[in-house]
């Protein structure tokens, strides 16, 4: 897991990934897993799942990650 990624670096790859498809300020599950395939590869190596991390971050449960829920990922990933 790295920390290297500036508030800003982390903005840029949310928006670079949540405008693939649908809502553009929304991550899907599928743009989720593109992201941490290709930006966090590491974080999916232990036992939490790609569900149970989308789960974890979709607070309010409408399926999609807006960049206020995508701060647990953040703080997540600077641990
Ligand atoms: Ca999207
Ligand atoms: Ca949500």
């Amino acid at each position: 897991m790295s920390a290297k990624q500036s508030p800003e670096e982390l903005k840029r790859i949310f928006e670079k990934y949540a405008a693939k498809e649908g809502d553009p300020d929304q991550l899907s599950k599928e743009e989720l897993r593109l992201l941490i395939q290709a930006e966090f590869p590491n974080l999916l190596k232990g036992p939490s799942t790609l569900d149970d991390l989308f789960k974890e971050l979709d607070k309010n449960g409408d399926g999609e990650v807006s960049f206020e829920e995508f701060q647990v990922f953040i703080k997540k990933i600077s641990q």
